[in-house]
C-alpha cells in the first residue's frame, strides 16, 4: 500500500495519470534514506569538494576565471555527480549549508592563488534556494573580508529559472550583491524562461550561453545562429559574453570570429582540483587568436 501511494504521488506529478513504483522516487526507500544521511554527514565534515574549471579571454588567451564545481568523492575512482546530490541537497534543506561551505573553500583557495601572485576570480553556482537567503550578501562580506580579497575576487552563476522562481526575493540578494561588487552571470542561457525581463531589470554582468549550443554550433547553422545572436545581444547590453561547452578547436575558431569574450569546456580544460589548476598558471597564455 506504501508503495502504491508513492506511485500514485508521481502519477499526479507527471499529470500523466499512471505510474509503475519507482524506488528512487521513494522518499522512505532505505536507498534514499542512507544517501541523505551520507549527504548530511559529507556537507557537516566539509567532504564535498570544491573542483575548478579555467575560463579564458579570447582577446587575450590568459585565464581570465575558474568555475567552482561541487565533487562528492565515493573512493578513489567515482564521484556522486551534482545532478544528484544538489538536487537532494535542496530538497532537505541542506543547499545554503553546502553552498556557504564550497564558497568558504574557494575564497581559501583564491586568497591563496593572491599570495602567490595570481589574480583568479571564482565563479559560484547558486541555485533558487540560495539565492532566497536573505543573508548571504552579510555572509559574502564578511567571508571576503576574512580573507582579505576585493569583491571582484567573487562572482555567482544563476540560471534563468532561479531567477524567475520568486524573482522579486532575487532581485533583493542580487541588488545588494551588485552594490558590493560581486559580479553574476546568467548560467545555461537560451535553455530557461525565455523572458528576457531579468536581463533589463537585474544587475547582470555576464552572459553564459549554454553548451547545447555551443556544442552542435559547427554543424547546426540554428544552434550557430543562436549563439551568434547572443553574442549580439549581450554586446549590445554591455554584458561579457561566455560560451560554455567548447568541445574541439573548430568551435573554438567560429567563437573567435564571432568576438565571445570568453570560453570554456573540455577543449580548454576540465574541471579540475586546485593542485592541477596550478600547472595551469604557470602556464603561459594560450594562443586563442585563429589565423
Ligand atoms: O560538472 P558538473 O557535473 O559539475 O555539474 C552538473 C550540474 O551541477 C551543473 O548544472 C552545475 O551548474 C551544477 N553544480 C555543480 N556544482 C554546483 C554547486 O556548488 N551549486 C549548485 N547550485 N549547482 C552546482
Ligand atoms: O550548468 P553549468 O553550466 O554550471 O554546468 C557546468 C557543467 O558543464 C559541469 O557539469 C561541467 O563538468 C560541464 N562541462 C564543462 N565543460 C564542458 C564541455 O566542454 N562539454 C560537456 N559535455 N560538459 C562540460
Ligand atoms: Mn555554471
Amino acid at each position: 500500500m506504501q508503495r502504491a501511494d508513492v506511485a500514485m504521488y508521481a502519477a499526479k506529478r507527471s499529470g500523466g495519470g499512471v505510474a509503475i513504483y519507482d524506488l528512487s522516487q521513494d522518499p522512505n526507500s532505505p536507498d534514499r534514506l542512507r544517501r541523505i544521511a551520507d549527504l548530511r554527514v559529507a556537507v557537516e565534515t566539509n567532504a564535498i569538494e570544491p573542483y575548478y574549471q579555467p575560463i579564458f579571454s579570447v582577446a587575450s588567451g590568459e585565464l581570465h576565471s575558474v568555475e567552482v564545481l561541487a565533487r562528492w568523492r565515493m573512493d578513489s575512482e567515482s564521484f556522486v555527480p551534482p545532478s544528484e546530490f544538489i538536487p537532494l541537497a535542496e530538497e532537505i534543506g541542506l543547499i545554503c549549508t553546502l553552498t556557504r561551505g564550497l564558497i568558504e573553500r574557494a575564497l581559501d583557495q583564491a586568497a591563496a592563488w593572491q599570495r602567490a601572485g595570481y589574480t583568479l576570480p571564482v565563479a559560484i553556482n547558486l541555485s533558487a534556494r540560495t539565492l532566497l537567503d536573505a543573508s548571504l550578501p552579510d555572509f559574502i562580506v564578511q567571508t571576503l573580508a576574512a580573507h582579505a580579497l576585493p569583491a571582484e575576487a567573487l562572482s555567482f552563476e544563476i540560471t534563468e529559472g532561479a531567477m524567475m522562481e520568486d524573482p522579486l526575493r532575487a532581485l533583493e540578494v542580487l541588488n545588494s550583491l551588485d552594490r558590493m561588487g560581486v559580479r553574476l552571470a546568467v548560467d545555461d542561457f537560451g535553455t530557461g524562461y525565455s523572458s528576457l525581463t531579468y536581463l533589463h531589470e537585474f544587475p547582470v554582468d555576464f552572459l553564459k550561453i549554454d553548451r547545447s549550443f555551443v556544442q552542435v554550433m559547427t554543424t547546426d547553422p540554428d544552434a550557430e545562429a543562436i549563439v551568434r545572436s547572443t553574442i549580439h545581444l549581450g554586446h549590445d547590453l554591455d554584458l561579457l559574453v561566455v560560451a560554455e561547452g567548447v568541445e574541439d578547436e573548430a568551435t573554438l575558431a567560429r567563437l573567435v570570429e564571432l568576438e565571445c569574450d570568453l570560453v570554456q569546456g573540455f577543449h580548454l580544460g576540465h574541471p579540475v582540483a586546485a593542485e592541477a589548476l596550478e600547472a595551469l598558471l604557470a602556464q603561459p597564455a594560450k594562443t586563442l587568436r585563429i589565423g
